[in-house]
């Protein structure tokens, strides 16, 4: 089914009036291929809510917290009660070597968790690569039962606002937060043609998270497995992208625009001072000594 064709209100629902001519100035939001740009104040949360509610719908999110990263995973599910869906049902898988270090975390009803393992790996760039092969073959299952949407998030981070049916698309990518004033000559994607992942000068759109990416499941299954295969593909030839999976989920998205584009709101950084066009700070990516932190 296709869930964004048809969107039914409710009936006798109060909202204030939309406007065609006021609204923000200082952002962007919408793409040149029409696709929104979610910033705060160009939704209203009480009308999507009521839309998604009748539809029923399941949110999928993942989420990795293999060796040391564990210790980010606690924060990340309790925040995630607070903000994430909150009044939807969501179901969070966590990937982990160690299953039974996950944190106990009460959550609402018709929330639910689910722990996985998988094996841990040398290099952390296997680790954080890897996760588009654990994706594809999750969404290869989830077909057989109820799951709608599905979200793709790093575990060393936190919510801090809500995120909820705004972000709601086929194919959702999210603005990094450290480009996005940038010229696309500076955007860190590949440029050594011989990676799969690369985007020739002059090409690129934005540059999008490796931390933060969602849609419908037939979307995000073609997302995984195409970039899987060309990570693997380039493994083969000793290639491995400059940012091995976010600079695949690039590439793809360039030739496969998103149907929605979160701004920089749905993923900040925490080292980083908040600029005035981020009126909200939604989900942001905690300090973390890499040194310490990683396996190598
Ligand atoms: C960026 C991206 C990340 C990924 C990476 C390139 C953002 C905010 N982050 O962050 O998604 O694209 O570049 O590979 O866009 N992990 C573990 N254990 C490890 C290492 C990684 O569980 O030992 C998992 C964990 O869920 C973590 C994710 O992999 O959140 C990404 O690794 P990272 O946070 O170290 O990557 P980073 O900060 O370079």
């Amino acid at each position: 089914r296709s869930p964004d064709l048809h969107l039914v209100a409710t009936n006798g629902l109060k909202y204030p009036q939309p406007s065609i001519t006021h609204g923000r100035t200082d952002v962007v939001s919408v793409t040149p291929w029409l696709a929104p740009v979610v910033w705060e104040g160009t939704f209203y949360p009480v009308l999507l809510d009521s839309i998604y509610q009748k539809r029923n719908i399941t949110v999928a999110a993942t989420v990795f917290a293999v060796g040391k990263y564990i210790r980010f995973l606690k924060d990340f599910l309790e925040t995630a009660e607070q903000h994430f869906f909150v009044g939807f049902k969501v179901k969070v898988y966590v990937f982990t070597d160690q299953p039974n270090e996950v944190p106990k975390v009460k959550m609402a009803a018709g929330r639910e968790l689910v722990v996985r393992s998988v094996p841990n790996s040398k290099r952390w760039q296997d680790i954080s690569a890897r996760r588009m092969e654990i994706i594809q073959t999750l969404i290869e299952e989830m077909l057989k039962n109820d799951v709608d949407y599905i979200f793709c998030l790093d575990v060393d981070s936190k919510f801090h606002s809500r995120w909820g049916t705004e972000s709601l698309g086929e194919l959702v990518a999210v603005i990094h937060p450290g480009y996005y004033k940038d010229d696309r000559s500076k955007f860190p994607y590949e440029r050594r043609p011989a990676s799969r992942a690369y985007v020739a000068p002059g090409e690129g759109d934005f540059y999008y998270c490796g931390g933060a990416f969602g849609g419908v499941l037939a979307e995000v299954h073609q997302l995984a497995q195409t970039c899987r295969k060309n990570f693997e593909d380039d493994a083969k030839e000793g290639i491995e992208a400059a940012w091995q999976e976010e600079s695949h989920l690039n590439r793809y998205m360039w030739l496969n625009k998103p149907s929605k584009v979160l701004s920089p709101e749905y993923l900040w950084q925490d080292f980083k001072a908040r600029n005035s066009e981020v009126r909200v700070i939604r989900f942001s990516g905690v300090i973390k000594n890499y040194n310490e932190i990683r396996p190598n």
